[in-house]
């Protein structure tokens, strides 16, 4: 700052610079200032609603001294940056956050309850920032809180939906959808009107020659929409460090925007024009793991890649560097293929604005790119069909082509021979309808490919990469397992447990370096630790409990075993096994004698999630969840034995209560289909066990907690295509306890049977792709297993505290870190306050 200011202003601006509050007294000033002047509201009628606005605008205040501090710190040093691109960030309440990372959270607390309110409510005002499906969002949220706290300095890109994922709710046991509005008050976004860029689409390409007969192109007329920057600051947990989430807004240029219809009175359809710009950043989709080639999605995958690519490339240009610097500047990280135009985008700009060779260009471009796979389903492989490439980018399609064309080129040199290889590798695919495939040109267009836990990364080297690892070969291909971070799912979710922790480990450095958890597990064998961790867990089950009563009306016993699955609904992660062993033990429960059924260990199945509106079959799963609630909940001859639970809206906060209350959390993929999952680390951290296919991150778990301390079950994934073949060619026979399920609920004992015919024939008659009847049996075991041990409470908290203490490996810092060293060649920029 100080340095632009001249020298005789100098003294009143450094004067004046905002410190920012420090202590209960400056925070309570704060927020009485804003409550009269900001927001304009009397003290006398102060509801929570206004509480939380002041509160959250006295800690944005808060953190805006740390965010220019942090941003001039990083221009001035002009070391290398990473810029993470994702369509999605799932990043929840932000004011407990900041509190907790700015250490402030207390001073909070105690002005607060000065001021008349409990900060519990307070926190409980704030809207979810809800703008990602599930596990990748999620990742992207917690990969920025690891950025900031380790001080590397790195940049979020995204888009600013109007409309994150839909709220949920559950109407006569049916998932209804329900807008999410949640732009009315944001005090944490900084609209940036002056840092705008046009967006080009459509169009045609022109070719002409330049004095040296160098063909150039030129992409011309289309139409214009401007992405313009709102910023979002993120904290690091006890650091000054506070890093920028940009997101891009759609709306109509100023060009555009028809003055010539609106002078000549055409005033409704020059607003329509508007409103056509606007619905780019307008919704999220709301698939996971399901991409349907919409015009409208591809349109905002290019205004998000071309609006982000011409801020990195403008920032990089003011440092005045020549062109094949720009690796050593810049890394961008591509979450999934969303952003993959980002490299089509890139070369564009070398190439056709910056005059340079190609090869100099495709140099620059790989070097400057790393992408991480999130899924080997087929159907969330992103492809566009050519056509509509060509009509929304015609010279984005040319430029792809050429890639194709050297690339093809480079192949066909090492492998002469090898015709079907070309073919398999093209990023062209040659169907009836040709279709670009984006994983392909993502690979192609990267330095590192890696995915997100061990087996996850070897499969796709196996399966769906395997000819790219043998045309780049293995060293381009590597893994880095996901990571969650421990400030929002233990410290902020779980602060008790924190605390406890703390107690041991001499302070809250285990939050900047999990690994230290270790200490504790000399207590697993603790009496009186063992009564305190025993205590908080129940403390947080009767929280949990208090919370069903309140919405579902629905009363569970704290002192029961509480099994959670909480996740996006979808066939793959099989909360039909989860519901269809419910109902076993539900019909094992009722032919007990009430004697026999007394001692049966109590157990609530909490089931959470949301369907993809267009997902019909997760839709009935939901509605049988729903229903078997219904029906077990009301049984008086069943009572406290077993609840059944369904939690509407699932989110990120959800969670954050949810978590804690855990005994046992269902992590039960098909082996092979889950890439990582990442709630099953929050699980364990928060001190419950797993039961768990072998599958994703569940089995870096076990080999972390040990396989003592988590329930396994289920096929191999190196079984799983056997057994799917099986299925197809010879008589598939089911599981007897679960042809007994398939009995109850066609009997009608669950709702009207025809509506779960569908899900009964996919199992029985359509080949059981999801190989549930194959699990059934060792999944039924398995919870039994559960039972008896849930029973020696002493031993079952022993492991769980053993396991936290070997928890450290998946924190999202570990994470980073790998990325920083091996895919993005950066180093922290330590900030000073
Ligand atoms: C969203 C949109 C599309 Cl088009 C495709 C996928 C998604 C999505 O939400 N994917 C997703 O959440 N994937 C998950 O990523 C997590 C983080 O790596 C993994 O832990 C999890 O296994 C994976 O399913």
């Amino acid at each position: 700052v100080e340095a632009s200011i001249p020298e005789p202003q100098r003294e009143a601006w450094t004067k004046h610079q905002v410190q920012g509050f420090t202590d209960k007294d400056g925070f309570e000033k704060e927020v009485v200032r804003h409550v009269e002047t900001t927001l304009a509201r009397s003290l006398y009628n102060c509801d929570e609603g206004a509480a939380y606005s002041a509160a959250a605008l006295a800690f944005r205040d808060r953190l805006i001294t740390n965010w220019n501090k942090t941003q001039q710190r990083q221009t001035f040093a002009d070391s290398k940056r990473v810029y993470y691109l994702s369509l999605e960030f799932l990043m929840g309440r932000a004011m407990d956050n900041a509190m907790l990372n700015l250490g402030l959270k207390n001073v909070a607390k105690d002005g607060m309850q000065d001021l008349g309110f409990r900060i519990e409510d307070i926190i409980g005002q704030e809207h979810d920032a809800a703008l990602g499906n599930g596990g990748l969002g999620r990742l992207a949220a917690c990969f920025l809180d690891s950025l900031a706290s380790l001080d590397y300095p790195a940049w979020g890109y995204g888009l600013r939906y109007r409309y994150g994922i839909f709220k949920q709710e559950i109407i006569n046991g049916y998932q209804v959808e329900v807008p999410d509005y949640w732009l009315d008050f944001n005090p944490w976004e900084f609209p940036r009107h002056d840092v705008t860029v046009d967006i080009q689409f459509y169009g045609n390409v022109r070719k002409s020659q330049d004095e040296n007969g160098k063909s150039v192109a030129h992409w011309e007329g289309g139409e214009i929409v401007t992405a313009v920057a709102y910023d979002v600051p993120i904290p690091g947990y006890a650091t000054p460090s506070t890093n920028n989430l940009r997101l891009w807004s759609s709306k109509a240029s100023s060009g555009e925007f028809d003055f010539q219809k609106f002078n000549n009175g055409d005033y409704e359809s020059s607003v329509a024009d508007q409103q056509r710009a606007e619905t780019i950043s307008a919704v999220l989709y709301p698939n996971d793991n399901l991409e349907r080639g919409k015009e409208l999605r591809l349109k905002q995958q290019y205004f998000w890649v071309a609006a982000s690519l011409h801020d990195i490339v403008r920032r990089f240009k003011k440092s005045k560097r020549a062109w094949k610097e720009f690796p050593d500047q810049v890394a961008i990280q591509l979450n999934d293929t969303h952003p993959t135009l980002a490299i089509v985008e890139l070369q564009r700009i070398l190439v056709d604005k910056e005059n340079l060779e190609w090869d100099e260009a495709w140099e620059i471009v790989t070097s400057t790119f790393g992408y991480t796979n999130h899924t080997v389903l087929p159907e969330a492989l992103e492809k566009w069909s050519v056509g509509l490439f060509q009509h929304l980018l015609p010279r984005h399609l040319q430029i792809i082509y050429d890639i194709n064309l050297f690339f093809l080129q480079s192949v066909e040199k090492k492998f002469p021979k090898d015709h079907d290889l070309l073919s398999r590798v093209s990023i062209i695919e040659e169907s009836q309808v040709k279709m670009v495939r984006m994983a392909y040109l993502a690979i192609i267009g990267s330095h590192k490919v890696n995915g997100v836990a061990e087996l996850h990364s070897d499969l796709i080297q196996t399966t769906i990469f395997r000819d790219f690892v043998t045309i780049f070969g293995a060293d381009k291909f590597t893994n880095v397992t996901n990571g969650i971070t421990p400030r929002r799912w233990l410290h902020q979710a779980n602060p008790r447990l924190s605390e406890l922790i703390a107690s041991k480990t001499g302070g809250y450095d285990f939050l900047k370096d999990l690994t230290l958890l270790n200490q504790i597990e000399q207590y697993a064998g603790d009496k009186e630790f063992r009564k305190e961790w025993a205590e908080i867990k129940y403390a947080n089950k009767v929280r949990l409990a208090k919370y069903i009563k309140s919405t579902l009306d629905v009363t569970v016993n704290p002192a029961a075993l509480f099994d959670v699955q909480v996740k996006r609904i979808h066939e793959y992660k099989r909360q039909q096994l989860n519901i269809f062993g419910v109902i076993h033990r539900y019909l094992a429960l009722k032919a007990m004698s009430p004697e026999e059924r007394k001692k049966q260990l109590p157990r609530v199945s909490i089931f959470g999630g949301k369907a993809a509106p267009g997902y019909w079959m997760a839709k009935q799963i939901i509605h049988l969840i729903n229903n078997v609630g219904a029906v077990v909940n009301n049984d008086p001859d069943i009572g406290d034995q077993l609840k059944v639970i369904f939690l509407e809206d699932y989110n990120v906060s959800k969670a954050e209560m949810i978590i804690p209350a855990n005994d046992i959390s269902e992590h039960i993929s098909t082996a092979g289909t889950e890439a990582s999952g990442t709630s099953n680390m929050k699980f364990v951290l928060n001190g419950g066990l797993i039961i768990g296919t072998c599958d994703g991150a569940n089995i870096e778990i076990t080999r972390e907690v040990g396989q003592e301390n988590i329930f396994l079950f289920g096929t191999l994934s190196e079984d799983v295509e056997d057994l799917r073949h099986q299925h197809n060619y010879s008589n598939h026979s089911i599981d007897s306890n679960l042809s007994k399920v398939f009995e109850a609920i066609q009997s009608g004992k669950f709702g009207e049977p025809n509506d779960f015919g569908a899900m009964i024939s996919a199992v029985r008659d359509h080949g059981d792709y999801y190989l549930v009847s194959d699990d059934f049996e060792s999944y039924l075991d398995t919870q039994k297993m559960v039972d008896t041990e849930y029973r020696n409470q002493d031993e079952w908290i022993a492991k769980c505290i053993r396991s936290v203490a070997r928890m450290g490996f998946f924190s999202s810092d570990r994470c980073i870190n790998e990325y920083a060293e091996g895919i993005w060649n950066v180093e922290p920029l330590v900030v000073k306050n």
